[in-house]
């Protein structure tokens, strides 16, 4: 029993033994096989192999002639035409696509003393995006456009295309959730966009900016800056005057706000807090007259009173302008003051 357990035990360790040997002769014999002598070896390469329209990439030809000689090479299309390259590294500069997007396959064939080889490449031209910089916001003028903001930009495109279109959001959360403001896809190369309806006072303003060039290749939004709106409208100025067709020299009264006996009624508007409700009077703001060279201020009123008194210095046609100033903003307003010759006085002349 001994005996032939042995030899069981025997035979099994020289079956594993010759298989063993006979796997490892079978793997030598085929990483013989890939080890293939390379006769004529070429290898093509670009970088970058994804480009923007218009843009250029290498091309690397890589050539190993065996034994050592040359071969007769080609890249088409259009690149190099049966040259003789030794063993080396051949670099070639190509713009594929001619302004066009897609694939573009170059095909390299090289023929040496061991025989002909070929190799291929293929960039991928694309319309890159565009973007857009220098974000800002114009709250403008809100004495004569009140609260509609103009936004504006700078459009850049890594190929210099121009935009075709943009897109504006603003929002008074900072999310773009519930947006006050959305211009659409307008196409347009302007760099700037106007609110086309005024914005709410004393709040805070979100804004972001989409932007494609004219192959309708989109940009990702763009933040602009934030921005706080005024608390309330800004004061609007005006005034009357007594005797409204005045003569040089005469007493002229202006009236800006109500003044019991001399000013009838409220001629400008001003605001507060919290909307654009007048409050009852710029009674209390900052008041200052121009009236031209030449104009004398009546007593106990000057360019500062809210309803100054003045002779006028000359006739014609006299600018008056006042400016009203309050806690947000100064507006101004001028209007014209036909002043005439003073009437010719009554005088006694001797009967004949
Ligand atoms: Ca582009
Ligand atoms: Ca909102």
């Amino acid at each position: 029993m001994n005996l032939l357990k042995n030899k069981k035990i025997f035979i099994l360790f020289f079956t594993v033994l010759f298989l063993t040997v006979g796997v490892i002769l079978i793997e030598r014999a085929g990483s013989q096989e890939i080890v293939v002598e390379c006769e004529t070896c070429i290898d093509l390469t670009a970088s970058p192999n994804l480009i923007g329209r218009g843009e250029s990439s290498t091309l690397t030809l890589k050539v190993n002639n065996t034994p050592d000689s040359f071969a007769i090479c080609s890249i088409s299309p259009g690149v190099i035409s049966n040259e003789s390259l030794n063993d080396g590294t051949y670099n070639y500069v190509v713009s594929p696509g001619g302004g066009g997007t897609g694939d573009f396959t170059y095909i390299a064939d090289c023929t040496g003393g061991g025989g002909q080889a070929t190799d291929s490449i293929t960039i991928t031209v694309i319309n890159m995006p565009p973007t857009a910089t220098n974000l800002n916001v114009n709250q403008g003028d809100y004495c004569n456009i009140p609260l509609r903001p103009i936004f504006s930009w700078t459009f850049s495109d890594p190929e210099g295309d121009s935009q075709g279109a943009y897109q504006i959001q603003v929002d008074n959360n900072s999310n773009f959730f519930s947006l006050e403001i959305d211009s659409g896809k307008v196409f347009s190369s302007s760099e700037s966009y106007a609110a086309p309806t005024p914005l709410s006072y004393n709040t805070t303003y979100y804004w972001r900016l989409k932007v494609w060039d004219n192959y309708d290749r989109e940009s990702n939004w763009v933040s602009g800056p934030s921005f706080i709106t005024p608390s309330h409208a800004y004061p609007d100025p005006d005034f009357n005057w007594s005797p409204v067709s005045p003569t040089q020299g005469e007493v002229v009264q202006f009236c800006a706000t109500q003044e019991a006996g001399v000013c009838s009624e409220d001629m400008s508007t001003c605001y507060s807090a919290g909307g654009s409700i007048p409050s009852p009077s710029c009674s209390g703001k900052t008041f200052l007259w121009t009236f031209p060279e030449g104009t004398e201020f009546a007593t106990g009123t000057s360019s500062t009173s809210e309803n100054p008194r003045v002779k006028f210095g000359s006739t014609g046609a006299q600018n008056v302008s006042l400016e009203i100033t309050d806690e947000v903003g100064s507006c101004s307003r001028t209007k014209s003051v036909g002043v005439m010759l003073p009437l010719p006085k009554w005088r006694e002349v001797a009967p004949w």
